[in-house]
């Protein structure tokens, strides 16, 4: 059903696809000739939850059937824009993405309304006042995974007399994500006065990122107490640092993470990391199943909440095993 336009169709050349700004454009194919054709404009490949969700997006439009065009913008909103706008040129059926950013998409959202393409946001969203530019919004409650963050370190602080200070990793500058995981931590630890973040810095939700902004504050922030890390990369990035500072994380300096990829769950599981809200990034099911019923103008709900739960290090061993990513 690869919509045709009375326009004359514009001859969409591989030219204009590499317009999408460099990443990988990539048509991962699987949709029949009369199926749905979705673009999807990827926020980038920073992270290993990024990794896990791309693969289950594409695994996803494949069992379904969906034809998926892809594209990575490498963390640039300029390269997503591009990529919807191609996507939009393309006459697809369907555009989903993941915004890198919360603000900046209203022109692009209208010029997909114009041209009658649904869009449906994925993991992160925007912050339009006009609700009418996308169909839903399926991803996390980032304000609940930090305010589960700063609950699980209450409770660890309980027994500790004197000031616990925290520094925080947050990830991309303007991300839903790092907005909202900041908003709940915050207003967590509001319940003990003890608790206080000394530090904040972006890490960019990259493993390097929070390897460099861990060793500055380790030269610059007197008595660490605490890491809180907007995902396990930069979680991961501040191990590195902490142990060539010849400390013992999860020991002389506790850490705290949002995602629970496997690399996480394993520095969980070693006492490297003492607590991880997960993040879920197997969206890809639900994101075709919405997309379908979008484009077959079926009513969706405006929020879809992907399930998630916590873990600790004891939890993270039970459940390495068998985890899908
Ligand atoms: C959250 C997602 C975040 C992850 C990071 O849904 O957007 O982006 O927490 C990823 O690991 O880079």
């Amino acid at each position: 059903m690869f919509r045709k336009s009375l326009m004359t169709t514009l001859a969409v050349s591989a030219l204009a696809l590499s317009a999408c700004g460099g990443g990988d454009n990539s048509d991962a194919g699987g949709g029949s000739e009369d199926g749905i054709t979705m673009g999807f404009a990827q926020v980038g490949a920073e992270s290993g939850w990024r990794t896990a969700n791309t693969k289950d997006v594409q695994d996803a439009a494949k069992a379904a059937g969906i034809d998926l065009k892809f594209t990575d913008a490498q963390q640039k909103q300029e390269n997503q824009i591009k990529a919807i706008r191609s996507y939009i040129q393309q006459q697809v059926d369907v555009i989903a993405f993941s915004p890198v950013v919360e603000s900046g998409w209203d022109t692009v959202l209208k010029e997909a309304k114009d041209a009658g393409i649904p869009v449906i946001l994925t993991d992160r969203s925007v912050d339009s006042a006009d609700t009418s530019l996308y169909a839903t919004f399926l991803g996390s409650d980032f304000v609940q995974e930090g305010k589960s963050a700063g609950e699980w370190l209450v409770e660890d602080s309980a027994a500790t007399d004197g000031p616990v200070n925290i520094v925080e990793l947050q990830g991309t500058t303007g991300a839903a994500p790092a907005l909202d995981r900041k908003e709940g931590f915050e207003a967590a630890i509001a319940a003990d006065p003890d608790l206080k973040i000394v530090s904040s810095q972006t890490g960019d939700f990259t493993r390097s990122g929070g390897k460099q902004v861990m060793e500055a504050f380790l030269k610059n922030t007197p008595d660490i107490d605490v890491v809180y890390a907007h995902n396990d990369d930069m979680g991961l990035g501040a191990i590195e640092a902490i142990e060539a500072a010849g400390m013992v994380p999860g020991k002389d300096i506790k850490i705290i993470t949002v995602d629970a990829v496997k690399d996480g769950m394993t520095a969980l599981s070693e006492g490297k990391i003492n607590f991880i809200a997960e993040c879920n990034p197997l969206l890809g099911a639900q994101l075709m199943d919405l997309a379908e019923k979008v484009v077959n103008g079926e009513d969706v709900p405006a929020r879809v909440v992907t399930e998630e739960t916590t873990f600790t290090s004891e939890q993270a061993k039970e459940a390495l095993p068998t985890r899908k990513y």
